[in-house]
C-alpha cells in the first residue's frame, strides 16, 4: 500500500476539516481486494462529526483513474435523477462524489496516486456473508433495480475501465499464457486445478459467443456484484445503495447475476479452507432469481433469463481463472494476507463449479419458475 501522502489527499478535498473542523481519525477500512480505502472522521463543532469513504484508486488495475472518474459522476447523477423521480433520497441511495478544494472530482498527489472522496452514508451497514435469505433477496431486487435505473443510459458512453473485464475467453488466454510462462513451482502445486480449467475450456466462449451472434443484448452493468458492494439500511435492513461503482460498464446482465450467486450464495467464504463446506445453497439462489427479476422488472430477454445459470457458473469458473492466474504469476493483482491466498480463493470457486454441476436441473427449474411463471 504506497499511502505516504494521504494527509496531502485529505487536505486537498473540501471536507468539514477545514475552516472551523478539524481532522480527528483516518483509519484503513473495508475488506476490498483491489483499492485501498480509509474511513475519514473530521469534528465539526463541539458534539458533531462529519464521515468520510477516502479512496486511493488503484492506478496499476485501473489505467485511467480520471476516465473512471467520469463513468462514475454522470453513472451516479443519471441514478440520482432515477431516485428523486421515485421519491427517494439521493444523498442515502446512491454514491455522492466530494469535490476537491479546485472543484475536481479526484485528486492526483505529489507520487502520482488518484484519490477520491464520498461522504459515509450513515447508519447503514455492509454484509460480508449473507446472514439471512431475506437480506439476499434484498440484495438482487436492488441490483435487479440499478439495472432497470441504468436501461436508459447510453452505454456506448461509458469508458471501458478495465477491457475484457468479463470476456471469459480472453481471461482463459490470460490463464494459459500463466500456466505456461508462471511459476513452475506453484504450477506444480497447482496441477488439478489447472486441469479443472482447461476441462471446462470449451464453454468460456458461451455468454461472448451469444453477444457476438446479437443473442443477448449489452446493457449497462455494475460489473461487481459481491454482497459486500451494497450497504443496507442499519434500520430497516433493506438494501440501501450500490456502491463500488470502479467497473460500471457496458457488459451482459448475467455478469451482475452470476458474480451475487458466486459470492452470496456459496455456502463457504471465497477464501474458505475447508472445501468440505463450499457449496451452492439452492434456497439462496431460488430467493436471488426471484429477487433479481422482479428488480429487473420484466426488462431481461427470455435469452437473458435462460442464460443465469450459465451466467452463475461461468462468473464462477472466470473468478477462479483469474485467482489462479494472479498465483501463477506472483500474486500481483488481488491483496493477498497469507501465502497461497490465491491458490485457495480459486480452489473454493472451483469447488463451487463442480457444485452447479451437480446442481444444473435445479438451477435451471429455479429459473423456469421465476422466469416464465404459469
Ligand atoms: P473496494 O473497491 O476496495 O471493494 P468499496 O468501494 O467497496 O472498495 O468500499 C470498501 C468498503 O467501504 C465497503 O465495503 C463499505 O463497507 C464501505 N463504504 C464504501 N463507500 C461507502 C459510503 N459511501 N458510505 C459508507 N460506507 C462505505
Ligand atoms: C475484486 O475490489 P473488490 O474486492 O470489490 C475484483 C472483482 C472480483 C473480486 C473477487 C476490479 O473486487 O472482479 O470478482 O475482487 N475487482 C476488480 O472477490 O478486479
Ligand atoms: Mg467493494
Amino acid at each position: 500500500m504506497n499511502c505516504t501522502k494521504i494527509d496531502e489527499a485529505i487536505a486537498a478535498f473540501a471536507l468539514e476539516a477545514g475552516a472551523n473542523g478539524r481532522l480527528v481519525s483516518k483509519t484503513p477500512y473495508g475488506n476490498g481486494h483491489i483499492n485501498d480505502t480509509f474511513l475519514v472522521c473530521c469534528q465539526t463543532t463541539e458534539s458533531t462529526e462529519k464521515r468520510y469513504i477516502l479512496q486511493r484508486m488503484n492506478h496499476d488495475i485501473f489505467k485511467n483513474p480520471p476516465q473512471l472518474m467520469e463513468n462514475m459522476v454522470h453513472v451516479t447523477e443519471h441514478l440520482r435523477k432515477k431516485i428523486l423521480a421515485q421519491g427517494g433520497d439521493p444523498e442515502r441511495e446512491t454514491l455522492n462524489i466530494m469535490k476537491t478544494e479546485s472543484g475536481a472530482d479526484w485528486y492526483q498527489d505529489s507520487d502520482k496516486n488518484y484519490w477520491r472522496v464520498f461522504p459515509f452514508i450513515e447508519n447503514s451497514m455492509c454484509l460480508q456473508k449473507v446472514e439471512n435469505t431475506k437480506d439476499f433477496y434484498d440484495s438482487a431486487v436492488a441490483f435487479g433495480n440499478f439495472q432497470r435505473m441504468l436501461a436508459d443510459y447510453p452505454a456506448e458512453t461509458l469508458h471501458e475501465t478495465i477491457p475484457n473485464f468479463h470476456n471469459t475467453p480472453s481471461r482463459l488466454q490470460d490463464f494459459q499464457k500463466a500456466v505456461q510462462t508462471g511459476d513452475k513451482e506453484r504450477a506444480a502445486l497447482a496441477q488439478k486445478e489447472i486441469t479443472f480449467v482447461l476441462d471446462r475450456a470449451q464453454e468460456a466462449s458461451v455468454l461472448t459467443d451469444l453477444l457476438s451472434g446479437g443473442e443477448l443484448p449489452l446493457r449497462v452493468t455494475h460489473n461487481d456484484t459481491k454482497l459486500n458492494n451494497i450497504l443496507f439500511d442499519a434500520d430497516t435492513h433493506t438494501a440501501l445503495c450500490i456502491i463500488d461503482l470502479d467497473t460500471v460498464m457496458p457488459g451482459l446482465s448475467l455478469y451482475d447475476f452470476g458474480d451475487s450467486i458466486r459470492f452470496g450464495a456459496n455456502t463457504g467464504a471465497e477464501d474458505e479452507t475447508d472445501l468440505t463446506k463450499v457449496g451452492l445453497d439452492l434456497s439462496l439462489f431460488e430467493a436471488f432469481t426471484k429477487g433479481y427479476l422482479e428488480g429487473c422488472s420484466g426488462s431481461l430477454t427470455a435469452k437473458e433469463i435462460e442464460m443465469l445459470p450459465m451466467g452463475a457458473k461461468l462468473m464462477t469458473y472466470e473468478c477462479g481463472m483469474r485467482f489462479l492466474t494472479d498465483f501463477l504469476t506472483g500474486d500481483h493483482y488481488f491483496k493477498i494476507h497469507r501465502e497461497n491466498h490465491n491458490l485457495e480463493r480459486a480452489r473454493t470457486q472451483f469447488q463451487l463449479v463442480a457444485d452447479m454441476e451437480a446442481k444444473w436441473n435445479e438451477m435451471c427449474a429455479i429459473v423456469q419458475k421465476y422466469g416464465n411463471p404459469s
